[in-house]
């Protein structure tokens, strides 16, 4: 059983990873419409991951036997100065969500929560993953510049990106 702290944090971070979502789905139109479906496909696949990230946590919470308040998601920006502009946003915004996984972990360390720590150990696993992503796609877009011809390299290979859901039919 969880602590009453603990399952508002949780519920607080899958209002952390809706807003992700919807951050993504926002970069993802504002790829589409500069022409960049590559890079588009990416955001997209990037905001139905961060929705599978919410649902993991809602499932965990559900099978605790824990109440589940839904919190208000805000507006995310809809608008970046260019494509580097934004991946520098999303590493920024990945950054941010690392130190919330964290702050969840030393919750569960200090609450003795193993069934929880051990949950979370996934999560941190994946942010690993995602920082390192993003800084990729940041180190090709300042190799880039404003290089036309490589952007559009790069769109192809963000093209190929697929989405594998991470929870079967939720
Ligand atoms: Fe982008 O990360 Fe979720 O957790």
């Amino acid at each position: 059983m969880l602590s009453k702290k603990m399952e508002t944090a949780i519920c607080k971070q899958i209002q952390e990873e809706l807003f992700s979502s919807y951050l993504y789905l926002s970069m993802s139109a504002y790829f589409s419409n500069m022409g960049l479906d590559g890079f588009a496909n990416w955001m997209s696949v990037q905001e139905k991951e961060e929705r599978d990230h919410a649902m993991k946590f809602y499932n965990y919470l559900l099978s605790q036997g824990a109440e589940i308040k839904l919190f208000q998601i805000n507006e995310p920006d809809h608008k970046w100065k260019s494509p580097l502009d934004a991946f520098k946003a999303t590493l920024k915004h990945e950054q941010h969500i690392t130190k919330c996984i964290n702050g969840l972990v030393d919750l569960a360390e200090k609450e003795k929560d193993r069934a929880t720590f051990n949950f979370l150990q996934w999560y941190i696993d994946e942010q690993v993953e995602e920082e390192e992503n993003d800084r990729n796609i940041i180190d090709k877009l300042t190799l880039i510049k404003e290089n036309s011809n490589g952007l559009f390299m790069l769109d192809k290979d963000l093209a190929q990106r697929v989405y594998t859901p991470l929870i079967p039919a939720v």
